[in-house]
């Protein structure tokens, strides 16, 4: 199994987390996001869509999108499974990964913000500012949900962690690297700390990787 990564690559970091938890060796096959390197004629070949992460499983099949491939992973290896039982429960794990991969996460690509400065002109206090009101919008959301539903325990589902554990704790990197003011976000802190405790998370997060700079 080989994991095209880049260490500061969130959506790549979700995949080393779940493979952490799975206790799965991988091979590291870095792709240099800031040099360019995801649009090379070899790696387009891999990905057309020139993003990381991208597993090849021990067959050659490339598997593609970081939580289609944690779906992939808690299919073929079961145990221990990333998601609950039952699919209320289910809906529930991946409707709180959904609010940083989908609302959160594609708004504060590099792509996006490189757009953003390079087509539109804006200045990097108004990029700042963009990204801050995303993270912000969806984590007031998360923070409502995980604060008030039940099912929250010492991680985003019971006690133990999963694929929405996966999934926060590199937003949270992610925002505390571009300085956004998390102190509305209590249960979100609190969550990714219990989770930063863990070997698992310790091993997949980025000043860990062998391209870390
Ligand atoms: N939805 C994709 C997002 C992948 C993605 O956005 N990857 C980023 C790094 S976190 C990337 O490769 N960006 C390259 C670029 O912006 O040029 C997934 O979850 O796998």
């Amino acid at each position: 199994v080989k994991l095209y990564n880049y260490y500061r690559s969130s959506a790549a970091y979700r995949v080393r987390i779940a493979l952490a938890l799975k206790g799965l060796s991988y091979g590291y096959i870095p792709v240099h996001l800031m040099k360019g390197e995801q649009y090379s004629a070899q790696y387009s070949a891999i990905n057309p869509q020139n993003l990381v992460p991208v597993l090849q499983d021990d067959e050659g099949h490339y598997l593609y999108q970081s939580l289609a491939i944690m779906q992939y992973l808690d299919e073929t290896y079961p145990n221990p499974p990333l998601l609950p039982n039952t699919p209320v429960e289910r809906n529930r794990v991946r409707s709180l990964a959904l609010i940083i991969a989908c609302e959160i996460h594609p708004l504060n690509n590099p792509r996006v913000l490189n757009y953003l400065t390079g087509n539109f002109g804006i200045s990097e206090d108004q990029k700042r500012d963009w990204y801050h009101h995303w993270v912000k919008t969806g984590f007031s959301a998360l923070e409502k949900r995980l604060a008030g539903e039940p099912h929250t325990g010492r991680f985003c589902h019971g006690d133990t962690p999963g694929f929405a554990d996966c999934v926060l704790v590199p937003q949270v990197a992610n925002s505390v690297r571009f300085k956004v003011d998390l102190s509305a976000f209590p249960t979100i802190l609190r969550i990714n700390d219990e989770c930063l405790k863990l070997e698992a998370f310790q091993k997949a997060a980025p000043q860990n990787q062998p391209d870390a700079e």
